[in-house]
């Protein structure tokens, strides 16, 4: 994008091509499909994803560098409108921090779907704020020419910077909001080393890759009760000791955890080994039990002591 400079013009010319540099929101309702894009733009699985609604916990950056610009992308929790324990009080906590602190906010939602607690979301990002509006998973959309009309629909709720629809798992015109996203960084240098990722620890993201196994392979309401505790993290060349502690909410659920025989939870931790060798690029020994500590969802030191904000 051009920039012109008020009192000289050759500074507006000397700006153009100059390095951008950035923190980027990514917000929305539950399971819209955020984290799935924060991976997509980064090109790497750094945020947990599920089927499940309410996956996300907590805020994870993912750091894209380009040649002219560096992304740094938040992914938050989605926005609970409805329960309201001291934990969906502390994800609605972080998104409207993450909302104060950054210079653009991409508003995510589901192609041919505005509902109330979409609209929930959008009043709280601030009215300063520049948004793209993003249409995720427009893949699901039969009939295409549906897409028009709904665009006009959603645009009357607010002034958005840009729209764009895309599809953040099939990577179709992800690269289209990058594009529309880099005029809109501030002038600046980088904020992190070009082949950083992200922000967070290897302590935390092992303990997110845990979680997401427990969301994937347990039933239904049993996530919403599971939270992990790393309670060691060793690093010993290239292997990885990590012994993890799986948090449940009610004496019933471990055994449920557990499986017969173990063998649920000797799955649910052989996943998440797999994939946090992929991730660390070395070797990982895992070693998960179940503790039970009722009402920790509930509990704001508890959740504190669990890491949550
Ligand atoms: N068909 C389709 N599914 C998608 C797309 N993007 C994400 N999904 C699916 O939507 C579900 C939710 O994805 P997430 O990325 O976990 O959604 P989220 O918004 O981060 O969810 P929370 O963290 O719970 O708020 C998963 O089953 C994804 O595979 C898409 O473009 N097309
Ligand atoms: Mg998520």
């Amino acid at each position: 994008m051009n920039e012109q400079h008020p009192d000289n013009p050759a500074l507006g010319q000397a700006a153009e091509g100059a390095f951008r540099a950035g923190f980027v929101a990514i917000v929305g309702r539950p399971n819209v499909g955020k984290s799935t894009l924060l991976n997509r733009l980064i090109g790497q699985k750094i945020s947990i994803v599920s089927s499940k609604a309410q996956t996300t916990r907590h805020r994870v950056t993912g750091i894209l560098t380009e040649a002219g610009a560096q992304f740094v992308f938040v992914d938050t929790p989605g926005f609970q409108t409805h329960h309201r324990n001291a934990l969906n009080r502390s994800m609605n906590r972080t998104v409207s921090q993450v909302l104060a602190d950054v210079d653009l906010v991409f508003f995510v939602i589901e192609a041919g779907r505005f509902t109330d607690d979409d609209r929930k979301v959008l009043s709280v990002i601030p009215e300063s704020s520049s948004v793209i509006l993003v249409i995720n998973k427009v893949d699901q959309l039969k009939d295409k020419t549906r897409l028009l009309p709904f665009i006009d629909q959603v645009r009357q709720a607010r002034d958005f910077t840009e729209i764009v629809p895309l599809s953040a798992e099939k990577g179709r015109h992800v690269d289209e909001l990058v594009k529309a996203a880099t005029p809109l960084l501030p002038l600046g240098t980088p904020l992190y080393e070009e082949d950083e990722v992200t922000d967070r620890s290897e302590r935390f993201l092992a303990s997110e890759f845990l979680r997401e196994k427990l969301f994937r392979l347990l039933g239904d309401e049993l996530p919403y009760g599971i939270a992990v505790e790393i309670e060691k993290f060793e690093v010993e060349g290239n292997l990885r000791r990590i012994h993890a502690a799986v948090i449940v909410d009610k004496p019933g659920h471990k055994s449920m955890v557990i499986g017969r025989g173990g063998e649920k939870l000797k799955r649910i931790s052989s996943e998440a080994r797999v994939e946090l060798e992929k991730l660390f690029d070395g070797k990982v020994f895992l070693e998960v039990w179940v503790k039970v500590k009722s009402g920790w969802a509930d509990d704001e030191r508890a959740l504190k002591s669990l890491g949550y904000e």
